[in-house]
């Protein structure tokens, strides 16, 4: 039974219960139109209450339904917030928690609403590419005015309800809970038990709360600024005509004119996408072999050995979470500047109002440093941020094996060195674990968990759960060269060097990348990191692999000194302060000279070639790394590349990309790939998993 019905005196109480959040699935549908037409029935019931049991009221339609005939079997969600909206008797919705999607459209076919304050309230389907397809785009703007109800449409974003009662004009909430919610819901039940006609919000006028708003001007200029959000996909516009179709239109007219939306959107590729990223982000958190109820360690204090950009990044993680850090450095300067550096961020932070004083405060009250190892030993977990080469990190983890108490976690911030070898520098090789922060570490929301051969299952979800705190998604990674993510973006590298070889120049790739989607292409992108990072690791990765080919153009560059913007020269040039790329003539000759002496006649490469190589490269890569274990599900790689690569979420990912493509497609492609001379044939084979997927008529997914 996904909802249940009790009487309290002359009220029935109609209660969701489909955990976890109270998911308009059919069978809950269904259970609230059985619990509408009892109370009908019932000569003794004078009113309904419905409410939603656990930790929401209702986070909205079932996402898991999309797709399948039960999303649109009736009672739809349309159909039921009708008949709700047609009881013959008031029904009251107690609203507490989550109020979002579909659970917030019910509650608009109430005729009443009270709500608990601080309860989460959104339209949030425009983050899974759709608008609100069960009124809620007629109902709202009706209910709280047009402004305040586009903004939450077209966002996606939850508004406090305590906020929302405080609109002008708003009859959202008849009334705000004080004490307790039912008791109360059951008062106001009993209120109005004999109020006819029954207020409905469908009889409302959406209304504009700024005085003589003209329509067709706020409309028009809203047009221009959604404009530009929606440039990639449909459905900000899409949600901003239905809203604006509350105002012009008839009720039903309206809602003919959302349902015709909501088809569409339902449809688009990027609707898609984003559904499989929603699930694809809850997933990462489930490891096969740890259960989710696996006992994890507690972790009050937090060491971090380093005081850099990456150490430092890393302690505002723990102190934005409450978490008491201690830096270790080995000279006081380095101490004093990691300090410096994450005040100034904080008040940096404070001057744009995202960080009220109290609160940068008690951050940097929890922030304490030392240069001794003795002061760290009592931290149940250690960081260590120190440079990248392995004879550091031995000396490191042979202190920390040193000091730190029994059972503390010692994680590695490593992103290219061996775990396992790590963990051998220490006798409790079971106690360490890969945590590989992704700069700025303070921003980027992607954590790599690497997964050692002797790390403990209790460390893994010790980890997975802190991850959770500090706000980071959090993917476990198996040991190899490069993890999940580096060791892909190699490839993607080799791919961006060849096409220069072949003739494109910095900004042609760049384009085609930032024109898929892309945040930045490899080109901008380098000469953000910083060119010379990925001379180093090509230094060792290359002396190891000999054999394997890649373009010598970033060599060339960073023999120049260009290693980008902190040269003001790297790909492209930049002015004094300035991280504007322009082309350069510099690199534009550097590249002549460097296709002249490989005998390399440049030839036009088109956009299409670009991407399909740039993002092939990492699907190929991607599958090999599934079938090692490295990555556990497809989805969990397409998660490291919209969290900590740039990749554009409405595309889901590159597995995700792949399969709507057609794996059929991108292993003709590939066999094109391999074909040019200049190009790595020996790459562009497709790795086994992918030939058996498309043997198999299979997708990643
Ligand atoms: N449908 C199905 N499963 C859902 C779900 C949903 N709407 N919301 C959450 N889950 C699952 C989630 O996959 C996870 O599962 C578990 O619940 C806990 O989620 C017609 C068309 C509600 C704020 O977009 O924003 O209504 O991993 O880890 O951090 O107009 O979930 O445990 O197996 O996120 O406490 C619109 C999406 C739907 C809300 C709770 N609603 N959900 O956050 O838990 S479309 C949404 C959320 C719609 C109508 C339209 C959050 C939350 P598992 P969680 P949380």
């Amino acid at each position: 039974m996904t909802a249940t019905y009790e009487v309290r005196g002359q009220v029935a109480v109609i209660t969701l219960n489909n955990p976890p959040v109270n998911g308009m699935g059919l069978v809950t549908r269904q259970a609230v139109a059985a619990g509408i037409n009892r109370a009908e029935d019932d000569a003794a019931i004078k009113a309904v209450v419905i409410t939603g049991a656990g930790a929401a009221f209702s986070g909205g339609a079932d996402i898991k339904e999309f797709g399948s005939p039960k999303a649109l079997a009736e009672p739809n969600l349309l159909s039921l917030i009708s008949l709700v909206e047609a009881c013959s008797k008031p029904v009251v919705a107690a609203i507490h928690s989550v109020c979002m999607g579909g659970g917030l459209e019910l509650s608009l076919g109430c005729h009443y609403r009270i709500a608990a304050a601080g309860t989460k309230v959104a339209l949030p389907e425009v983050k899974l590419g759709l608008l609100p397809g069960a009124g809620g785009t007629q109902r709202l703007p009706r209910a709280l005015g047009v402004e305040p109800a586009l903004n939450m449409i077209v966002s996606g974003e939850p508004v406090n309800s305590e906020l929302l009662a405080q609109v002008p004009g708003q009859k959202l909430f008849d009334r705000m809970a004080t004490g307790d919610l039912m008791d109360e819901a059951l008062a106001l039940a009993a209120e109005v038990a004999d109020v006819r006609p029954l207020p409905r919000v469908r009889d409302l006028k959406a209304r504009f709360i700024e005085k003589n708003a003209n329509p067709d001007a706020f409309f028009q200029f809203a047009r221009n600024m959604v404009g530009g959000m929606s440039k990639n996909f449909p459905a900000p516009l899409r949600c901003l005509e239905a809203v604006a179709a509350s105002v012009t239109m008839k009720f039903d007219d309206g809602i003919k004119a959302e349902r015709a939306g909501f088809a569409a959107l339902m449809v688009t590729p990027e609707s898609g996408a984003l559904r499989h990223a929603f699930f694809a982000e809850r997933a990462t958190t489930k490891i096969a072999d740890v259960p989710s109820d696996t006992p994890t360690r507690t972790i009050a204090k937090i060491a971090v050995i380093g005081a850099g950009t990456m150490g430092g990044g890393i302690s505002m993680n723990f102190l934005n979470a409450g978490l008491p850090v201690v830096m270790l450095e080995t000279k006081q300067e380095a101490l004093d500047r990691g300090v410096a550096t994450i005040r100034k961020n904080y008040e940096a932070q404070l001057k744009k109002g995202k960080l009220k004083q109290d609160k940068l405060d008690a951050r940097m009250a929890l922030l304490s440093t030392t240069l001794s190892y003795a002061d760290i030993g009592d931290a149940d977990l250690v960081i260590e941020a120190v440079f990248e080469e392995i004879g550091v990190k031995q000396a490191v983890f042979k202190q920390l094996d040193e000091v730190m108490r029994p059972g503390a976690i010692l994680a590695s911030n490593t992103s290219t060195l061996d775990l396992n070898a790590i963990a051998n520098f220490t006798k409790r090789p079971q106690d360490v674990v890969g945590m590989h922060f992704f700069s700025p570490a303070n921003v980027m929301k992607l954590l790599e968990v690497v997964r050692g051969a002797a790390t403990a299952k209790d460390v893994l979800a010790t980890v997975m759960v802190l991850a959770k705190k500090i706000r980071k998604t959090a993917v476990v990674s198996g040991v190899c060269d490069g993890f999940i993510g580096n060791r892909m973006i190699e490839q993607y590298s080799r791919q961006a060097g060849f096409l220069l070889d072949e003739g494109c120049s910095p900004a042609q790739v760049d384009r085609a990348a930032e024109k898929f989607g892309f945040a930045m292409g490899p080109f901008r992108m380098g000469d953000l990191a910083g060119n010379d990072i990925g001379w180093a690791i090509r230094k060792r990765r290359y002396q190891e692999k000999p054999n394997l080919r890649y373009s010598k153009s970033a060599d060339l560059l960073c023999e120049l000194g260009r290693f980008g913007q902190k040269t003001q020269a790297g790909w492209y040039d930049y002015q004094a302060g300035k991280r504007d790329a322009i082309p350069s003539p510099v690199v534009a000759e550097m590249l002549d000279k460097h296709r002249a002496a490989l005998s390399i006649t440049p030839r036009q490469i088109g956009d299409d070639e670009i991407v399909h190589r740039l993002v092939y490269s990492l699907v190929n890569e991607a599958a090999h790394l599934l079938e090692e274990g490295i990555a556990q599900r497809a989805s969990d790689v397409d998660m490291v590349y919209l969290t900590g690569y740039g990749f554009p979420l409405w595309r889901g990912g590159p597995m995700c990309y792949a399969d709507q493509v057609g794996l059929f497609n991108v292993v003709q492609a590939m066999k094109r790939f391999a074909k040019n001379p200049l190009d790595d044939a020996e790459f562009w084979q497709p790795a086994p998993l992918l030939a058996r997927l498309v043997a198999e008529g299979k997708t990643f997914s």
